[in-house]
């Protein structure tokens, strides 16, 4: 057979349900949302690890994060896990990769596997972004979603016809501080956009490690939403008023670069139709993570509710995937690299030796995989950052319920190892609760439900080869580091 080409579009902190091919209340994504129609959409895909550069390493290496070293953002990817960009390069497929790296810029952390790159360093910036190449590092002027576009385009453009190649777009947008294009800026208006419906949940029942931290709508800063609180809301009797002005802002500029977003989409959709490369070319949409937007009264990631640990994904495969399949098996961003491989005719297990995730490529096809797995394991390690203040944990997502493990050594003093409080569970029954409003771990009549998951969360967490937190002594990754 044809080997086919590979366009991966990743972008990051872009929650589902602001995706219109699932159901967004708040904006529309018709480029993105073709993708689905024309092929499949992943109704059940989770990342392991619901931050920018840990996703990021599952992805590449289909591995957890304890065995790619890439725990949190300040830890270090380690660059001796092969790639599935790399097995393809070896296999002769010509391949690229442009926009957000964030697995560090130190000589042995650049892209590998790649016969052209361009990279933000670190976080990148939405306007005038400097870049670094395999020729050095230089400013582009422009935005940067239209770049990395036009980037990946001369790419394209670039190729003989025979040539199969894998093309990674990986987008800073939406990622913070949301600064929208300019032809954007008459979109979602401020006063127009719904709140959801748990945006005043007040965590009563929640964790005290999940209540204080610093994601709640109140605590965005003045560069999120880009122009001073107006007097009047000033004033702890004005939280609720202050939210919903802030919530209103942040979502208008959050929506407004996913629109850049979609264009992207649409402009790679157009470049392999009129190319005549759209049926032998795997489209791939996905973002790094989720995202709280404003669901719980929450921005950001890192929890496990839902928002933060889904990730959205598209995928369109003229003549291999039944246009408007939906694929409800559990997935993981670790099973990803070996979905790829095998959709290119190679073994995952052979190719990518030290590799964990298992291909859902015959989910892809419309086919149903009877011994699929009916769980998943989580685990944020980055623990008590000043900034947002998450607690470190893991846990256990299955079709019909969450357990969660907050370990919660040292919350609230960096670099200690005091307990402030106990470690604490949260168990949420996804089929009566499933806005996960409901903290039941310490409710009587779910206890036994309780402990057969704590027994499902070991066997799970020991069969990738992760271990519990068991103290102070443990080697723990922190974010000082
Ligand atoms: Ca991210």
């Amino acid at each position: 057979m044809t080997r086919p080409n590979i366009v991966f579009v990743l972008t990051d902190d872009h929650a589902a349900h602001a995706i219109s091919a699932y159901g967004s209340r708040v904006n529309r994504t018709p480029h993105i949302d073709r993708i689905g129609e024309q092929g499949a959409r992943m109704d059940a895909l989770y990342c392991t690890n619901s931050i920018c550069t840990p996703s990021r390493a599952s992805i590449l290496t289909g591995t957890y994060s304890h065995v790619n070293g890439a725990c949190s953002i300040y830890s270090q990817f380690d660059y001796r896990v092969p790639t599935f960009p790399e097995v393809l390069q070896g296999r002769g497929y010509r391949t690229a990769l442009y926009g957000k790296w964030h697995l560090g810029t130190a000589e042995k952390a650049l892209p590998r596997g790649f016969e052209d790159w361009r990279i933000f360093p670190d976080q990148g910036e939405y306007v005038d972004p400097v870049m670094i190449g395999p020729g050095g590092e230089e400013t582009i002027p422009g935005y940067a979603t239209d770049i990395v576009t036009q980037q990946a385009i001369d790419f394209l453009d670039s190729l003989e016809e025979d040539d199969p190649f894998c093309l990674l777009v990986h987008h800073k947008a939406p990622h913070r501080p949301w600064i929208p294009h300019p032809r954007h800026t008459g979109l979602y208006e401020v006063g127009t956009i719904p709140e959801p419906e748990t945006m005043w949940d007040d965590h009563a029942s929640m964790s005290s490690a999940v209540q204080q931290v610093k994601m709640t709508l109140d605590d965005m800063v003045e560069t999120d939403y880009k122009e001073p609180v107006p007097p009047e809301l000033e004033g702890e009797e004005h939280w609720r008023e202050r939210s919903s002005w802030k919530y209103q802002r942040y979502m208008r500029d959050y929506l407004q670069t996913v629109q850049a977003v979609d264009d992207s989409v649409g402009a790679l959709s157009t470049w392999l139709d009129e190319h005549g490369r759209a049926d032998d070319t795997i489209l791939v949409y996905t973002s790094d993570q989720g995202f709280f937007l404003g669901d719980h009264g929450w921005f950001d990631k890192r929890l496990m509710f839902d928002e933060s640990l889904t990730m959205p994904m598209l995928v369109r495969w003229p003549g291999r995937i039944p246009a408007g399949t939906a694929v409800d098996a559990m997935l993981t961003n670790v099973d990803i690299a070996a979905t790829l491989l095998e959709a290119c005719g190679i073994a995952p297990q052979e190719a990518l030796p030290a590799q964990q995730g298992r291909s859902f490529l015959p989910w892809l096809r419309g086919e149903r995989v009877e011994d699929w797995p009916e769980e998943i394991y989580y685990r944020y390690w980055e623990h008590d950052d000043p900034n947002h203040r998450a607690p470190a944990h893991y846990g256990i997502r299955t079709r019909t319920h969450k357990l969660i493990h907050y370990y919660n050594d040292g919350l609230g003093t960096p670099g200690s190892s005091d307990r402030i409080w106990p470690e604490e569970f949260e168990l949420y029954d996804l089929l009566a609760d499933p806005a996960e409003l409901t903290n039941l771990a310490d409710d009587p009549a779910h206890a036994s439900v309780r402990a057969q998951l704590e027994d499902q969360l070991a066997r799970l967490q020991a069969s990738v080869g992760d271990a519990p937190y068991t103290g102070p002594d443990t080697p723990r990754l922190d974010w000082s580091v």
